[in-house]
This record gives C-alpha cells, structure tokens and sequence, in this order.
C-alpha cells in the first residue's frame, strides 16, 4: 500500500520528515560503529572476534538483548560452532539488534502520527475523517478513488480506523 504511504507522508511525516533523509547517513553511521566496535575486540587483527565478545559489545554500544536470543544468532551465523564469527556475521547479529530497535522507533511515530488525527483519544478515525485527510492532500482523487482506499485502508468495514488498520497501511505489514 505504498501509494498511501506517500499520499499521507508529507502531513504525517511532518516531525520526521528530517529523519527520512537521515537515513542513509544513519546506515552508515551504523556501519562505522559496527566497524569500529569490531576492530577494538579483534585484538590480533585476525578477522575474526571470539563470539563469547558479541554479548560485551552489545553491551558496550548500549544494546539490549536477549541471551537465548543471541545465541540463536550466533548459531545461525557460526554453523560449524568455531568460537569465532568474522565482520560479516558480526553485522549479522548487531543489525539484527540495531534494527528491532529501529522498528520500536517506527511504532513510537507512527502512533504520535496517529494521535494527531485521533484528536478525541477514542482509538480509532473515523474514515470519514480520513477520506477528508487523503483529499486534501491529493485533489486528483476522485470521491471513487477515495472510497476505494478507504475500503482497503478498513479492511473489517467498520467504518473506523484502528491503529492497526493505520499501521498496515503506513508501513504495508
Ligand atoms: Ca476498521
């Protein structure tokens, strides 16, 4: 349901506008520290850290974690159980860690995004108040166009808008 996405981006999205062209940057940025993280543990310069240091450096970059968790990673990314994981599998893991806490971040917006509209605090908007929201910001849609998103955005037909509803529309899941 991209289309939606970008129909209600600009007024949505107003407060993270900044954080959408960040994001590169942020990749990169997470990149360097995972590449820093790992050289400072790669003591010999081997390529390699002791998979024992993964939970330390998680640790180190303020990361929480769930040991059974991690060690499922780990498993999964050192199959013959070597001890040892080279930078690759090493991103592997952290990422996977970074990235959960990317989508917490996600929800957090998308539920403020979602109290704008939701003035009154009931928990949902009612379609009719979304069908004035997508029609202002896009006047090519026609009032067919809009009962026709409305419908998919609705999708138990209730005629309100949960945030459920919301978040599989903004983010397609
Ligand atoms: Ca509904």
């Amino acid at each position: 349901m991209l289309v939606h996405k970008s129909l209600l981006e600009p007024e949505l999205f107003v407060m993270s506008a900044s954080h959408k062209g960040r994001t590169d940057t942020d990749d990169d940025q997470k990149m360097a520290m995972l590449r820093k993280a790992f050289q400072m543990f790669d003591t010999t310069k081997s390529g390699y850290i002791d998979v024992l240091k993964i939970s330390t450096i998680l640790n180190t970059m303020g990361q929480l974690f769930d040991d059974s968790e991690l060690q499922a990673l780990i498993d999964e990314n050192d199959p013959e159980g070597s001890g040892k994981i080279n930078f690759d599998g090493f991103c592997n893991i952290a990422s996977h860690f970074l990235e959960e806490e990317d989508a917490e971040a996600m929800q957090q917006e998308l539920k403020e995004a979602f109290r704008l509209y939701d003035r009154e605090g009931n928990g949902y908007i009612t379609t009719s108040t979304l069908k004035e929201i997508l029609a202002a910001l896009d006047d090519k849609l026609s009032n067919a166009d809009l009962d026709g998103i409305i419908a998919e955005i609705d999708t138990d037909g209730s005629g309100t808008v949960d945030f459920d509803e919301f978040m599989e529309m903004m983010t397609g899941d």
